[in-house]
């Protein structure tokens, strides 16, 4: 026996209690689509990728020391664990928490599994036993398992089905155990969760009690249940709930928008309601439609994602622009300092794109994935892991009162679910199709897998990005191959350039597109891609009433921002870029600033006199005329600000078009 083969029969060795149906549980990534049939693209294992000396290597790092082991101490202290050993009988106290506070824990398990797919950390693993022992102690005989509807709330259970969270809760429970699955090859969490599935479509569904997803969640969770043990019921509640159950249900017309559930998925012709249930439920019916292939669900997923990315999603990837509901605007309707943008939905609006990402390889939804993850994503994490944005504004007005961030929240599901992704990253670098590999993001790292055929495939990037636009990647398959290599060249560049060995790709690299390099790959190839990294002017569409005649600036996949603190004599409010900005800006990379940023500074103007010193309303012939002075325009990527004292902060800046 040799090789892969000889990796699975001692995988599932050494997991002891792997069943056959669950497969090689270290071969199975974020997703397991390997037998997906509307899937184009597979998942590469978490452990496959191993992210080196670098931008995201920095941020798992706070992730894994400082992050994950502060948020168990708070969850602790907040009595989150409590609620699970005071049904166990473990401890006589006081249920703690929101209804839904069950899941934040799952989360965090799931975060924490996902470090043990990277890295060999006993203290973690003995943290994520030790809470999973105590969840599981508190199941019923019966599967059941939720620390709200206890006691006298009994009757209450699958009653209240608009708030409860219950199915939300199942559904975090389920990606906790799949990811502990895949981790460590134990089943004990995982055999909890599907106890708790089972004992729901014994009594629950189609022809039984009706089920609703208040919170979409579940749905997703289900279809990676199937995949994970190939138990087709799970794929089919999924389907029941994303039809959803409205004729003997009674929902109103504003529950149907805020849930983003309970009528058929296929109905939905706009994002609208809370946005992170949106953007989970989207999640959930792509994986339905990797499964199924069902058309009609397709054409809703494109459907619903042109009417975001056309009107309703901020530059830096956040979604659900109004605290009220914290829910979806209109279209356009994407205010800056008002802006909600829940670190939540920005995750959603990046899980979603995974997942239309693997449905398709195509490059528009991997230019959402980078474009959230590095900014409305990676803003919700404090550089030094331990405080969190909920809402991750585009404009402070720098009210000390107003703490953006902060290390907990009553409502505390934006810190897991940030651990979870920066823990899980390694796995959304690459994929697999049966031509080939795709690259989709850029940063130091060695792969370590094999093409889908079985042979082995080693690639190692090395770069500066995002500082740098230049990626040299090493291509070492274990002996010549031919395959391509699908390499990501973002929307954002002007201009590309790829060289294999020093001479011209075959293909001229467009952006927005794969570059496909089909070839036979000898050890030792090397690809050079030079992306330009000129920082871009941007311009919303006037329909964007608040940034009419401003833009933001981007450089690279990162959206950058002014703070207070770093510019001087004038306040950010009375500063506007000249036409001449284009061209006219340095970029300089300062490694004692804020973890190591590329700053930006261009020549601008400050009003004059200040706006502080004019009436709130004068007659227009009364105002002072604007003379504006020199000044210069200090701008730090916008996942940082925040990092520092209390400061105001703005994306959008005036301009001056002529
Ligand atoms: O309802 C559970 C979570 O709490 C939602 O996903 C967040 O938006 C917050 O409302
Ligand atoms: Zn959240």
């Amino acid at each position: 026996m040799k090789g892969l083969a000889a990796f699975v029969f001692l995988a599932v060795i050494a997991a002891g209690t792997a069943e056959p149906q669950t497969g090689d549980w270290r071969s199975q990534g974020v997703l397991r689509l390997e037998q997906s049939p509307h899937a184009k693209l597979r998942n590469v294992p978490v452990r496959a990728v191993a992210l080196t000396d670098g931008f995201w290597s920095a941020r798992r790092k706070v992730n894994v020391e400082r992050s994950i082991p502060s948020l168990y101490d708070l969850l602790e202290e907040n009595g989150i664990l409590d609620n699970f050993r005071r049904l166990s009988g473990r401890k006589k106290v006081e249920r703690k928490g929101p209804l839904y506070t069950d899941s934040d824990i799952y989360k965090w398990i799931e975060g924490a599994a996902f470090v043990l797919h990277s890295e060999d950390n006993p203290k973690l693993r003995a943290r994520i036993d030790a809470a999973v022992d105590e969840i599981l102690a508190a199941q019923e005989p019966s599967g059941y398992l939720n620390t709200y509807y206890v006691d006298d709330r009994v009757p209450l259970r699958f009653q209240e089905m608009q708030r409860g969270h219950e199915l939300y809760c199942l559904g975090h429970l389920l990606q906790a155990a799949i990811a502990y699955y895949r981790a460590t090859g134990n089943r004990k969490l995982l055999d909890g969760g599907i106890k708790f599935t089972d004992y729901l479509i014994e009594t629950s569904g189609p022809g039984k009690r009706p089920l609703l997803t208040g919170h979409p969640e579940l749905e997703m969770a289900l279809v990676e249940l199937y995949r994970a043990t190939g138990d087709r019921r799970y794929l089919d509640l999924s389907g029941y709930l994303l039809r959803g159950d409205r004729e003997r249900l009674n929902l109103t017309p504003r529950d149907l928008v805020y849930m983003f559930s309970g009528k058929p998925f296929t109905e939905r012709t706009k994002l609208e309601g809370h946005a992170v249930r949106a953007m989970y439920a989207c999640s959930g019916a792509t994986d339905y439609y990797m499964e199924t292939g069902d058309r009609t669900y397709w054409s809703t997923l494109e459907r619903l994602w042109n009417d975001m990315t056309r009107g309703k999603m901020y530059i830096t990837g956040g979604v659900g622009s109004r605290s009220s509901g914290e829910a979806f605007g209109e279209p356009y309707e994407l205010p800056n300092q008002l802006a909600y943008t829940e670190s939540c939905a920005a995750i959603g609006n990046m899980m979603w794109n995974w997942r239309l990402l693997a449905a398709t390889g195509e490059a528009r939804f991997a230019d959402i994935i980078e474009r959230s993850l590095y900014n409305g994503v990676n803003s919700g994490m404090s550089l030094d892991g331990t405080l969190y944005c909920y809402r991750n504004p585009l404009e402070l007005v720098g009210n000390p009162e107003d703490k953006i961030r902060n290390p907990w929240y009553s409502t505390t599901c934006c810190p897991p679910n940030l651990q979870r992704v920066l823990a899980s990253l390694p796995g959304y670098f690459y994929s697999t199709s049966k031509n080939g590999l795709y690259v989709h993001l850029y940063d130091n790292n060695a792969l370590d897998w094999h093409l889908e055929d079985g042979s082995p495939l080693k690639v190692v990037q090395k770069t500066n990005y995002p500082w740098d636009g230049g990626v040299e990647i090493a291509v070492n398959p274990e002996s010549a191959r031919e395959f391509t290599l699908f390499l990501r060249i973002p929307a954002w560049t002007n201009s590309a350039e790829a060289l294999v060995n020093g001479g011209r790709a075959p293909s001229q690299p467009k952006p927005g597109e794969y570059l496909a390099i089909r070839r036979t790959w000898n050890p030792g190839d090397m690809v050079s891609l030079k992306l330009d990294m000129a920082p871009r002017l941007i311009a919303a569409n006037p329909r964007v009433r608040e940034n009419r005649r401003r833009v933001a600036v981007e450089r690279g996949p990162l959206v950058y921002a002014m703070e207070q603190l770093d510019q001087s004599g004038a306040s950010i409010f009375d500063l506007a870029l000249p036409p001449a900005s284009p061209r006219n800006y340095r970029a300089e990379y300062r490694a004692g600033l804020l973890g190591g940023v590329t700053v930006l500074e261009y020549p601008g103007l400050a009003m004059e006199p200040p706006s502080a010193e004019r009436p709130l309303y004068q007659p227009l012939a009364a105002a002072a005329p604007e003379k504006p002075r020199a000044a210069t325009l200090s701008l730090i990527p916008y996942y940082a600000f925040a990092n520092r004292q209390p400061s105001a902060m703005q994306v959008w800046i005036p301009y001056q078009d002529r």
